[in-house]
């Protein structure tokens, strides 16, 4: 009986593996990622990344762009501290100074690369579409044009921004303007089937923040006074109030994502409407930093195979 068991369970592990790599050769279709977030949350810094890890760097353009592209406080102070050296009508731009320049997206961009696949999941690679938008107030009307056809959501939120006010009307707090952002587009009826990451970018900044005593989330979130560091959470070589700091932002929008809620459907007749149900969704956070090359490697590997997996589901396979 014991042997029969093994021998049925080799036989389904290899009917498995044969339905895997056929659905691998056979996906010839390109995986379409779509880079959400708030102005300045990084999305085009991740299409600079994957320029770099999966195509082969930037064009002569891209390095001409940077030179007018120091607008921002933050992500560039050692760019503005070189701005003479920037004026020189021979400056080359390094990678860094590409990575941390930054230029206001205004129109939609379409980046493809092809990705190697583990063998686990039957070897071979997978070419990924993604697309970049503008993520302030008045570019995200466009969004809904590129909705159509995403498999995975990358929404990046820039979480060290929670003492900041958007540029757009200096007024809304920068992180919570993230926070509601998620809220109406993980409910979006458009990308109801799609997996959902989330970034939490920018924790170099975050960190430095918190651990300089600097600011406090406390002071623009009066909730974090008392919210506790699960101990699943804790890291005894991290510091505790940036650890504490980071969770709280991640579990705000971990607290969106399980929100149960039906949103209308379709109308039946005046004043009675069949409701939806909502489908059920996955959402992963990942704390990055979209400036380093090697932490979007590692995190990228993750997000990958996670979007593999998720289209393996939809054909009926389901790996743990
Ligand atoms: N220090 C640091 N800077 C970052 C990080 N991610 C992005 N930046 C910087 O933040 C600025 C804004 O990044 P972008 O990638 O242009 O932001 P965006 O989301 O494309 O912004 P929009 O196009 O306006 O929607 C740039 O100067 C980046 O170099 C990070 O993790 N750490
Ligand atoms: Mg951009």
């Amino acid at each position: 009986m014991v042997f029969c068991g093994v021998d049925h369970g080799r036989r389904q592990s290899k009917e498995l593996e044969k339905k895997i790599s056929t659905w691998m050769k056979e996906y010839t279709k390109a995986i379409k990622i779509l880079l959400l977030g708030a102005g300045e949350s990084g999305k085009t810094t991740i299409i600079k990344q994957m320029k770099i890890l999966h195509i082969s760097g930037f064009s002569p353009e891209s390095s001409m762009t940077t030179r007018y592209g120091y607008g921002e406080t933050q992500g560039s102070r050692n760019f503005l501290d070189r701005v003479e050296e920037v004026r020189q009508i021979n400056y080359e731009p390094t990678i860094q100074d590409i990575l941390h320049s930054r230029r206001r997206t205004t129109d939609i961009q379409k980046i493809e690369f092809e990705v190697k696949v583990p063998k686990r999941y039957g070897g071979g690679s997978l070419n990924f579409w993604m697309f970049d938008v503008g993520g302030q107030r008045g570019e995200r009307k466009k969004w809904i044009q590129v909705f159509d056809g995403i498999q995975a959501v990358l929404f990046l939120v820039s979480a060290s921004c929670f003492d900041l006010v958007i540029r757009e009307d200096e007024e809304t707090n920068r992180l919570q303007e993230s926070i509601d952002i998620f809220q109406s587009v993980w409910h979006s009826r458009f990308l109801k089937n799609c997996g959902f990451i989330v970034f939490l970018n920018k924790q170099d900044i975050l960190r430095e923040k918190v651990v300089s005593g600097r600011k406090n989330i406390g002071d623009h979130f009066p909730d974090y006074v008392t919210y506790k560091l699960e101990s699943r959470d804790r890291d005894s070589e991290e510091d505790e109030e940036y650890l504490r700091t980071r969770c709280f932002i991640r579990d705000k929008f971990i607290a969106i994502s399980k929100q149960v809620v039906t949103r209308e459907g379709r109308k039946l007749a005046p004043g009675l409407m069949m409701l939806e149900e909502e489908t059920s969704k996955e959402c992963y956070c990942h704390f990055t930093t979209a400036t380093d090359t090697n932490n979007v490697k590692i995190v990228f590997e993750d997000v990958h195979n996670m979007i593999i997996m998720w289209n393996l589901k939809e054909i009926g396979v389901s790996i743990s």
